[in-house]
């Protein structure tokens, strides 16, 4: 195979690719460079072993589609592990194995398992290359699909190479598909390991990520989850500063004003969809930094700067439409793979909730299907890879190496009922409480998460490489360190629900109605009520200008059911009593405060 890269002579580099090469044994080693020369003759490798389906090129020109393996849709929690010495290190929220038996049971899959294939090797940066923030990773994978994706969701190749130089360090992030071929024999179109044999692992103390047997999303393209989450959260424990499972953008008010929020919501909760917003009220104006992650340092002037590390969107497709998401319709016009979405009839991709109705076509099982069969034609997980700078609402400052200053912090969940529409802090340390007790019902961005209703503090359960406790009190440290330039803190719920189990908040672009009082508040211009909940509007704070909304549904999403509350502060003691000693006196402090409140 052609390799235009010129060689790195970086020690470290040269010598783990080696002790990777004589483990896993593949057929051969190829270096990447992150051309588009590159891109395209590993998609036509894929086109021409029938993984990868081209779509009609008029419609959605330079995208394809691919079917995962059924058992290989999305993330993995039960088989993701923070691997520690100390196992309080990682906490209770997270799996736990001791380093050196995981090793060795990791080990033993590694030994042979990329026979039959080529091994790819992919440095990448995540962050704008050369970015004070921004951290050099090197995946090493048996999965081109990955490398495609790759090279869309990171700055990929010889550039990162350049930086890197002969001394520089990155994190190694090792991935296979687990999935050997003996001589001869036909690859299956998606190669994964049973559920039993995948292992996504963390070592934080020597910052490494291994995982094993899994070609999917968060599993696989390892700058995101494992390296920009888990592996950056606990560096940034260490080093004062924040990786957070956070969108961000920038709201323009109709004065000229510029707010930067970075909000937290867990998977499939409304992050891509909010980062993309359209305002519905006059005059606003919103633009996309970034929709999954967000990395933030303080400043020089003290005040809080994120990066959004990413290059692309790993976006959820079902539910993505014209009238939900238009930015997003137009990012993934072109240049854009869809993983597990249907094939139409006209070589174009469908899934539920797009705008028109399909015909009918190939599911994402690979079987022919039409509406009336019954089941959905995309996968509930259902994704799409898409170019970050082709939505068309990106920010010119999306990729300035110092980041954007944060104005709002939002939490919120998926909540049917209880949780009212919006809520603002008291204070930092409630702000950390209202953070640290979110709970959301469970999507489809996780296989196995069986409860309905969990807890999920910052939207970081799964993404939290160290203790959640410790996380808690470097959430309380950076607010000390802030002091009065923190970004005020807010609780939203947009999924609150009739008893007709209709949403009923209109939710999507009308969220920038709630935003605009958000602002309004930080600038001290809008009224609120206090709450026991914290600080909320009355209706008339709120712009429900041309909206067709009942006075009774506004009045209900924007109730406080004191009897609910209360009965949910057992379980939340229930729950901080987990972490025992490590829990923060801080957080006791708010949840007595919040008691006292409820009455
Ligand atoms: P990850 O990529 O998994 O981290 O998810 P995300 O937080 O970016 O979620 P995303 O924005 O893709 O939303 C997931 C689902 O929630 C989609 O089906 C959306 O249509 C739906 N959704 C997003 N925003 C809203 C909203 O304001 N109201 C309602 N009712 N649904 C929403
Ligand atoms: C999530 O689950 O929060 C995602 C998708 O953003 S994945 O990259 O698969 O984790
Ligand atoms: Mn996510």
């Amino acid at each position: 195979m052609q390799n235009t890269l010129e060689k790195t002579e970086n020690k470290k580099l040269l010598a783990w690719v080696s002790e990777i090469e004589t483990m896993c044994k593949p057929n051969a080693v190829y270096w990447c460079d992150g051309s588009k020369e590159e891109y395209d003759r590993l998609m036509k490798q894929m086109l021409d072993s029938g993984m990868a389906t081209k779509l009609d090129s008029q419609k959605r020109p330079n995208s394809y589609l691919f079917r995962s393996h059924p058992s290989d849709v999305a993330r993995v929690e039960d088989r993701t592990y923070i691997s520690t010495k100390n196992k309080e290190d990682a906490g209770p929220t997270n799996n736990w194995k001791d380093p050196q038996e995981l090793k060795e049971t990791m080990k033993g899959l590694y030994n042979g398992c990329m026979k039959g294939r080529t091994m790819y090797i992919i440095p990448f940066s995540m962050g704008p290359i050369g970015s004070p923030i921004a951290k050099i990773g090197v995946e090493i994978t048996d999965s081109p699909y990955v490398v495609v994706n790759m090279h869309i969701m990171a700055r990929v190749g010889q550039k990162v190479l350049n930086v890197l130089g002969k001394d520089g360090d990155f994190i190694p992030c090792l991935h296979s598909v687990g999935a050997p071929l003996k001589e001869g024999q036909q690859d299956s179109n998606w190669p994964c390991a049973p559920i039993e044999q995948k292992y996504i692992s963390h070592f934080p103390e020597e910052k490494t990520i291994w995982s094993y047997g899994s070609g999917y999303g968060g599993n696989a393209l390892l700058g995101k989850k494992c390296l920009a989450l888990r592996i950056a959260s606990s560096i940034a424990k260490e080093e004062g500063w924040m990786a957070e499972h956070m969108l961000i953008l920038r709201l323009t008010n109709p004065q000229g004003k510029k707010y930067h929020i970075a909000a937290a919501f867990p998977s499939a909760c409304g992050k891509t969809n909010l980062a993309m917003l359209q305002p519905t009220i006059e005059g606003w104006k919103c633009e996309c930094i970034g929709d999954d992650i967000s990395w933030m340092k303080i400043g020089q002037d003290g005040r809080l700067y994120a990066i959004n590390p990413e290059a692309g969107f790993f976006g959820v497709a079902p539910g993505t439409s014209y009238k939900s998401n238009p930015m997003a319709m137009d990012t993934i016009r072109e240049n854009t793979i869809f993983t597990n979405c249907v094939l139409t009839k006209d070589n174009d991709i469908w899934w539920e909730g797009m705008d028109n109705p399909c015909e009918g076509g190939i599911d994402w099982k690979g079987n022919p299907w039409t509406p009336e069969s019954g089941t959905d034609g995309a996968h509930a997980n259902a994704r799409f890879t898409t170019p970050a700078k082709q939505c068309p609402t990106i920010c010119s400052d999306w990729e300035n190496p110092n980041g954007v200053p944060i104005d709002i912090f939002i939490f919120g969940g998926r909540r049917s009922s209880v949780v009212p529409l919006v809520s603002q802090a008291y204070s930092w340390d409630h702000g950390v409480f209202l953070g640290a007790t979110s709970a959301s019902e469970a999507t489809a961005a996780a296989l196995d998460v069986k409860s309905k209703l969990r807890r999920d503090p910052f939207a970081m359960l799964p993404f939290c490489g160290y203790n959640m406790a410790d996380y808690w009190q470097h959430w309380f440290e950076m607010g000390d360190k802030l002091g009065d330039k923190a970004p005020k803190v807010f609780y939203v719920n947009w999924f609150r629900k009739s008893s007709e189990g209709k949403f009923m908040w209109p939710g999507f672009g009308d969220n920038s109605r709630v935003l605009k009082w958000m602002c309004e508040r930080i600038e001290n211009k809008a009224s609120s009520n206090e709450t026991p909940l914290g600080y909320m509007p009355l209706v008339k704070d709120l712009d429900l200008s041309n909206l067709d909304i009942s006075e009774s549904t506004i009045n209900e999403l924007l109730k406080v059911d004191k009897e609910a509350w209360k009965n949910e502060l057992p379980d939340i003691e229930e729950y901080f009593a987990k972490f025992g000693d490590k829990l923060p006196a801080r957080m006791k402090a708010q949840l007595k405060e919040l008691r006292n409140r409820l009455g």
